[in-house]
């Protein structure tokens, strides 16, 4: 950030400017972590620069997490919870805006860094996974009675499978926009053989068999902070993709993430898999908060939503990788190819072991 203190001069921090440094590993914002000291105590923030490119509509999309996160505010308080630590807390600039557009054109919002917390790419036990899964299972419980009309569809189309497959990745194939076809021909044809999977859901919410709620869409593990004495899940972050959606979504994807046996860019396929016990694990916890309210249909889709959203993320990559790498961001030129075979095995990997994934749904 070369413009900082144009930045940072625009929010209202307290006390005086002591450092900043790049924070976190997300694929599509830029985040800061920023230091003030007022009055000799250390004061903590986020600052973060959207991504524009993603997001067309700042205002709305700011609209909208203003609007959940103060509705959570209240839903916390009134269970006795820390409505400081539980949710995100935004601060405005100093004229009073949801976000600051800099003389760069660049935009940026600021958040309180939640004390305490620390974030994780991978989760070292089954019981740290378990407390991701009690977090997004609750935010889906506070957010049930949400009103979903409210919210502006940040990004259309999201997690609709097929529109992502027929749409976004047929296309992306047939242009061949940067020559990478002959690279991954493999990985396209693993996709085309499994196209059958991308009209599951869509078929299942047109006819009614699925219910829209008001979901996170974006439950990767490095999404929950957690208290970084005890480990306890504390606050849902990276708000910019709550939409009405399945609750199908949210537990697969977090079961993509945080339930592969190596990272999602591991480049060594024979370490990536289903982790078993953390599938139960997260299961055991998301059911825990959200699973009184889950329709007969929901439970019976929970292992194959694991297989779809992986299969969806992997298919994102290859689109991304064969377009030449406008969306995510990369750290080298085959990094989402890389990231879209390692869901592939993933994705093999949980057709092999999808009636383990179901019994032990059934289990719980
Ligand atoms: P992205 O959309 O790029 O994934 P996130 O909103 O998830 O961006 O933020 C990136 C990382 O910054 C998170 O994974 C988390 O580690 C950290 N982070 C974000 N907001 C906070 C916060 N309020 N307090 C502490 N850490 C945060
Ligand atoms: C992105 O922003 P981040 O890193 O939490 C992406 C998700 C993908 C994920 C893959 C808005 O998540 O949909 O599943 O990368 N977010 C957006 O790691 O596209
Ligand atoms: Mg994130």
């Amino acid at each position: 950030m070369d413009n900082i203190f144009e930045v940072l001069n625009n929010f209202n921090f307290s006390g005086s400017y002591e450092s900043h440094i790049p924070y976190g590993s997300g694929h599509i914002n830029s985040t800061f972590l920023v230091t003030y000291k007022d009055n000799g105590e250390e004061k903590k923030y986020i600052v973060q620069r959207i991504n524009k490119n993603v997001f067309s509509d700042v205002d709305k999309l700011m609209d909208n997490i203003f609007g959940v996160t103060s509705y959570l505010r209240e839903k916390i308080k009134a269970s006795g919870g820390d409505e400081n630590r539980e949710t995100l807390n935004f601060i405005k600039t100093v004229d009073g805006k949801k976000y600051y557009t800099a003389k760069d054109g660049k935009l940026y919002r600021a958040y309180v860094f939640v004390s305490d917390s620390v974030g994780y790419n991978s989760a070292d036990s089954a019981e740290l996974f378990r407390q991701s899964g009690i977090a997004f299972g609750r935010f889906q419980k506070l957010l049930a009675d949400f009103p979903a009309e409210t919210l502006y569809e940040t990004l259309p189309e999201f997690h609709n499978t097929k529109h992502r497959y027929e749409t976004e990745f047929l296309p992306a194939v047939e242009k061949n926009a940067k020559g990478r076809k002959n690279t991954c021909e493999e990985q396209i044809k693993f996709v085309n053989d499994r196209s059958a999977y991308c009209s599951r859901f869509t078929d299942m919410i047109s006819d009614g068999r699925l219910p829209l709620r008001v979901t996170h869409n974006d439950t990767k593990l490095n999404n929950v902070l957690f208290d970084k004495n005890t480990n306890k899940a504390i606050c849902v972050i990276d708000l910019d993709t709550v939409m009405p959606g399945l609750a199908l979504y949210d537990f697969g994807d977090s079961i993509r993430f945080g339930a592969n046996t190596a990272a999602e860019d591991e480049a060594d396929l024979s370490k990536v898999g289903i982790n078993l016990e953390y599938f139960k694990a997260y299961a055991e916890g998301f059911l825990s908060q959200a699973g009184q309210s889950l329709d007969q249909a929901e439970k019976d889709n929970l292992a194959f939503s694991a297989l779809l959203m992986t299969f969806e993320c992997a298919m994102r990559f290859l689109t991304d990788y064969l377009n030449g790498d406008t969306y995510f961001k990369t750290a080298y030129p085959e990094h989402n190819l890389v990231r879209a075979k390692n869901q592939l095995a993933l994705v093999a990997d949980m057709e092999k072991h999808m009636d383990e994934m179901k019994a032990i749904i059934n289990s719980l």
